[in-house]
């Protein structure tokens, strides 16, 4: 039996002419007219700052989320703490929010458990990757042992019978981490297209984008394609452009920000037993309360507690 989902925001509750958040990802990450570009976000406030900041998309990343709860990106984290950190991701903007789901966290049943979940909680699209669980994140080591590659597609067509129309599904090939090459990356994205994908996430961790612009002219957009430019931040987002590339996702960006900001501060504080010589470098409390719209509450407040 198919999975009759409910709806979920932008719309949830009212009549409303707004496109849907799996419209607004689908306009983003499915087409080829122009480059779009999702944002990392791991909690609500790292979701707020890139609304601020412009991006009309959001990544749930998994590294970012396991990071920030100080667990490793090896799933360590439950499925069930990503759906909750995708809650506070969905609840904080307006933003479509594309997730990672890593490999679906087990098999077929696993990742259908899970994107239901996901698509309960306010997802608009899920990105699968061919790994084995427990995974292991792409940029370290040399694990990466890939699924069967039909098991694979078994789990996406399972996620596509599931949730169907009501979440992008995006297929992650992890053929060329794991050093197999071309061949078996386009072989995999054949693969993944017939079983219902959406769009394909290559992915490289090359320090020049040769390897994956390999990928895109022999694929030749059958699909969308996605990437993650980390570790070769220093191609040109031109260069994607003229590929003819769907979408880039700055992957890690603000849970790394964060991370050197705090250990700065962190530093600081301790060496030299004073807030005092900081205060300048880090946000205003104001900046909190505005970001997290005290304002409302205030007016919310002489709405709903002031006696009639
Ligand atoms: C993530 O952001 O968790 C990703 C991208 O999956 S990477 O860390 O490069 O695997
Ligand atoms: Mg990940």
């Amino acid at each position: 039996m198919q999975y009759q989902p409910q709806s979920v925001r932008p719309n949830a509750g009212h009549q409303c002419t707004r496109p849907s958040s799996v419209e607004m990802l689908r306009a983003q990450v499915c087409s080829n007219d122009d480059l779009s570009f999702l944002m990392e976000a791991h909690d609500g406030l790292s979701a707020t700052i890139a609304q601020r900041s412009g991006f009309k998309g959001l990544w749930a990343s998994g590294l970012s989320i396991a990071s920030s709860l100080g667990y490793r990106d090896a799933n360590e984290a439950s499925w069930t703490q990503l759906v909750q950190s995708v809650e506070r991701i969905v609840d904080s903007t307006d933003l479509p929010v594309l997730v990672d789901g890593d490999g679906g966290f087990g098999n077929f049943n696993n990742a259908r458990l899970l994107t239901r979940k996901l698509h309960q909680a306010g997802a608009a699209g899920v990105s699968l990757e061919d790994s084995c669980f427990p995974k292991m994140n792409s940029l370290i080591g040399e694990r990466h042992p890939l699924a069967d590659i039909d098991e694979f597609a078994g789990r996406l067509r399972a996620v596509k019978d599931t949730v169907a129309e009501h979440l992008v599904l995006v297929a992650r090939i992890e053929a060329l981490i794991a050093g197999h090459g071309l061949n078996e990356a386009i072989l995999r994205a054949h693969a993944y297209a017939e079983a219902g994908a959406d769009a394909i996430l290559i992915h490289s961790r090359k320090s020049t984008a040769y390897e994956m612009l390999s990928f895109v002219s022999e694929w030749r957009n059958r699909l969308p394609v996605v990437i993650v430019p980390t570790t070769y931040y220093r191609t040109p987002v031109s260069t994607f452009r003229d590929a003819g590339i769907s979408t880039v996702i700055w992957a890690n960006h603000s849970m790394r920000a964060a991370a050197a900001a705090m250990r700065r501060v962190c530093d600081s504080i301790a060496a030299h037993e004073s807030v005092a010589s900081i205060e300048s470098h880090i946000a205003p409390v104001s900046e909190i309360f505005e970001l997290l719209r005290y304002d409302e509450l205030a007016l919310a407040e002489k709405r709903y507690l002031q006696p009639r």
